[in-house]
């Protein structure tokens, strides 16, 4: 049997040494490591299989513990947690005593914040800028956001206060298009204008290289165009949302090509103030089953590694029989509502979203707007319930 690359990887910083054109096969690798100890102990499978190469990319990019990657959520942390020397405790994850499936700065200085609850990555992040800087560091921050945890309002708070930032701080948007269920909402919707808008990025270099081969006037052409941010930028750039409060947009790009990561990645880190990198990846990339179905994989129990099947015992839930019974009430009291900050399915409501569909209301990773919202319906005379 051949050796396997992971068995290079005890330790943080041993992706470096492995030779670059390894690394899709390390990624391979990773994703099989994952499945496997997954199948036994239940976890986040599906966002953490969407972010094996992009997480690779940042270990070799960054100087890990020196620099520091906040995981929004941090649900998606298998692979950090694998390169940092965690990989032989994957037998314990998730159990009493054993490591965690979420980032814990008692389990590893390379666990710069500890997560669970989304949208918070970004004002973490800018805390540590400004620790930075009054400590007179110089290491590199990175947040690491999904497209679902953008749907929270915390998320804005900081990209707002972000903006007038005149330092370095990196912030990956892992876009996915998927929260736990189909993202839902504008900014959603804002995010697939920009997937699916003329590249941008490959416009621009075209441009460039076309125009640096024009000897003499052509440095100056784009140097007016690098500097013609709003008229000519707006007209191409995808990110504009992004660059129009400040920060600057880079991408999209492939979240699973390494190369192009690496790539963007040093630009970003040369950019004075807040950058956005807007990653594209796929929920459970590189396993079929998590690959058509990701809503079930996002937080799966025991599953058999072959197929995919469930082996759980399908016992009724808590969030099951809540939801039985919503069903129940809204069927003798049309005045009933359901609202949920984007958790239809752990809510045990999906079924009520089928059956009443005017009467359930996804808001998005946003609570607190779902109770201020419900407050308004209640004014209205609706009966509503917020379940998160
Ligand atoms: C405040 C809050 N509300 C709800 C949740 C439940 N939750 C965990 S992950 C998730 C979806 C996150 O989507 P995204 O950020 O796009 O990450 P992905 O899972 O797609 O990688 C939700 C709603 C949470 N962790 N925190």
């Amino acid at each position: 049997m051949s050796e396997k690359i992971l068995d290079r990887i005890n330790k943080t910083g041993d992706i470096k040494k492995i030779r670059r054109e390894l690394y899709p096969q390390l990624a391979e690798e990773i994703r099989e490591f994952m499945i496997e100890k997954i199948s036994k102990s239940g976890g986040h499978l599906a966002s953490s299989l969407g972010v094996v190469e992009l997480t690779m990319a940042l270990h070799t990019a960054f100087n890990l513990p020196k620099d520091k990657i906040i995981w929004d959520v941090g649900h998606q942390c298998y692979t950090h947690k694998i390169l940092t020397g965690r990989k032989d405790s994957f037998d314990t994850i998730r159990s009493l005593g054993g490591i965690s499936g979420f980032p814990k700065r008692q389990e590893s200085e390379c666990d710069a914040f500890d997560t669970g609850h989304s949208s918070t990555s970004v004002s973490a992040g800018l805390g540590m800028v400004n620790a930075r800087r009054l400590n007179g560091e110089k290491n590199k921050i990175v947040s690491v956001i999904g497209d679902g945890a953008l749907t929270g309002g915390l998320a804005y708070e900081a990209l707002n206060n972000a903006g007038q930032l005149k330092e370095n701080f990196i912030i990956i948007l892992n876009d996915n298009n998927m929260s736990i269920s189909q993202n839902i909402g504008s900014v959603s919707r804002m995010m697939t204008n920009i997937r699916t808008a003329p590249k941008y990025t490959d416009f621009k270099s075209n441009v460039v290289s076309a125009l640096e081969k024009i000897p003499k006037v052509g440095g100056r052409i784009i140097k007016k165009i690098r500097g013609a941010k709003s008229t000519f930028k707006s007209l191409f750039i995808p990110g504009m949302f992004f660059e129009d409060m400040g920060l600057t947009y880079l991408g999209p790009v492939d979240g699973h090509n390494i190369d192009d990561l690496l790539f963007v990645l040093e630009d970003a880190k040369r950019v004075k103030g807040a950058v956005v990198v807007h990653v594209m990846t796929e929920k459970g990339h590189g396993y079929d089953p998590a690959m058509r179905d990701p809503e079930r994989f996002h937080g799966i129990g025991k599953f058999d590694p072959e197929t995919g099947e469930c082996l759980c015992k399908k016992e009724p839930d808590y969030s099951r029989v809540f939801g039985g019974i919503m069903c129940k009430l809204a069927e003798k009291n049309d005045k009933i509502a359901c609202i949920s900050a984007a958790m239809p399915e752990g809510t045990g409501l999906k079924n009520f979203a089928k059956r009443f569909p005017p009467r359930f209301f996804d808001v998005g990773i946003a609570e607190e707007h779902a109770v201020t919202f419900a407050a308004g319906l209640a004014a209205g005379g609706a009966k509503p319930y917020v379940c998160v």
